[in-house]
């Protein structure tokens, strides 16, 4: 296992390289091109800058998180072959500089979705959160709107300014896809990227929905065991992998995080593991509440332990890391990625893991 921590890249991280290297037992970062639209071939010689800087600072590049997938191939439009060709394209750069794993998601129209990015925890920090009530029955675009007034500058990713412009366009368009469609258009990209990918010695590692349920009358399909086994059923290949993001996950009960690590890694098929934890609760009315809690089981509902025994026992040794960080200790930062809390986070998840193999 290899554990590593995302990073957005020079001029969309406020996260020096110096500092991470200084966290210790963390082998690599994960970074993007933020400034790469969704659709645009990434160049290799920016892909190479970013390997060459990483490296000079003895840290490894073997993981990108995300290069997105263009709205077009979602939503199976006629262009969407040009995308693919694009995102092939990609993934020929990406292996040719040594990447091994490249996150993607297949969210329509939004990535990973919170009603607050500030909520105050009662030892002070704060962290990302969700409240059903705010997302039931809100109109998008005034949900849209007032998130971006709230991200502090920041560009969420998935929520970038240029593409909330077509938002309404957008949820006009998937109005005539529902969620077979989407799996159908999901095919259709594995099929045409998946052996491409083999041949770049890639693995494609589907990020599921966060939170997995359907908003805004929005399919989605990535959200539990059913998507899963349908998922790495689609291509059969070990290039047809999963990102396993036990938060994500976990904002549903009824996701059982240590069965599925057990069930698709024991596949083969978790080819990166985001691994944090969420605290749920159902409200009075129903709705759903949760927030991303500090990675220690006793601060959340998931049983970290138990996660990392599974990863454990089934001999994983892909990538980890830890996922969202609150912020601690008066940090400011990109909402969501806490330095000083994924930084715990990981020297956590590594004391766990150094316990498990050492009563082996
Ligand atoms: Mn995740």
């Amino acid at each position: 296992m290899k554990m590593v921590l995302r990073w957005f890249g020079q001029g969309f991280d406020p996260v020096p390289l110096e500092y991470i290297r200084q966290v210790p037992g963390i082998s690599g970062v994960v970074p993007m091109l933020c400034d790469l639209p969704a659709g645009e071939p990434w160049p290799m010689d920016r892909v190479l800058a970013m390997k060459s800087q990483i490296n000079a600072h003895d840290l490894e590049m073997e993981v990108v998180e995300s290069v997105n997938v263009h709205e077009d191939i979602k939503l199976g439009l006629p262009s969407r072959d040009r995308y693919v060709e694009n995102y092939i394209a990609t993934l020929k750069v990406l292996g040719e500089a040594g990447v091994r794993v490249v996150c993607y998601n297949f969210m329509p129209v939004f990535d990973w979705i919170r009603t607050e990015l500030a909520r105050v925890l009662d030892d002070g920090s704060t962290t990302l959160a969700y409240k059903g009530v705010l997302v039931d029955g809100v109109d998008p675009q005034d949900f849209a709107k007032s998130f971006q007034a709230n991200s502090g500058g920041f560009a969420l990713p998935g929520w970038e300014p240029e593409r909330l412009v077509s938002l309404s366009k957008l949820f006009a368009a998937y109005r005539e896809v529902g969620e077979e469609e989407l799996w159908r258009n999901l095919a259709y990209f594995l099929e045409a990227v998946i052996p491409e990918a083999e041949k770049a010695g890639i693995r494609m590692a589907i990020h599921p929905d966060d939170p997995p349920w359907s908003l805004f009358g929005l399919p989605r399909i990535i959200t539990g065991e059913r998507g899963l086994e349908r998922l790495v059923s689609l291509v059969d290949s070990p290039s047809n992998a999963l990102t396993l993001c036990s938060g994500s996950l976990g904002a549903d009960a009824d996701n059982d995080i240590p069965a599925l690590v057990r069930r698709f890694g024991g596949m083969g098929r978790i080819a990166f593991a985001h691994v944090r934890n969420v605290k749920r609760r159902r409200e009075k009315d129903g709705s759903i509440d949760f927030y991303d809690a500090a990675h220690f089981s006793t601060a959340g509902s998931l049983d970290m332990y138990e996660i990392m025994r599974a990863y454990k026992d089934i001999g994983f040794g892909g990538y980890l890391r830890p996922d969202h960080g609150r912020m601690i200790w008066g940090e400011t930062g990109r909402p969501g990625y806490g330095f000083y809390d994924r930084s715990l986070g990981a020297s956590y998840l590594l004391g766990i893991w150094e316990a498990l193999e050492k009563s082996k």
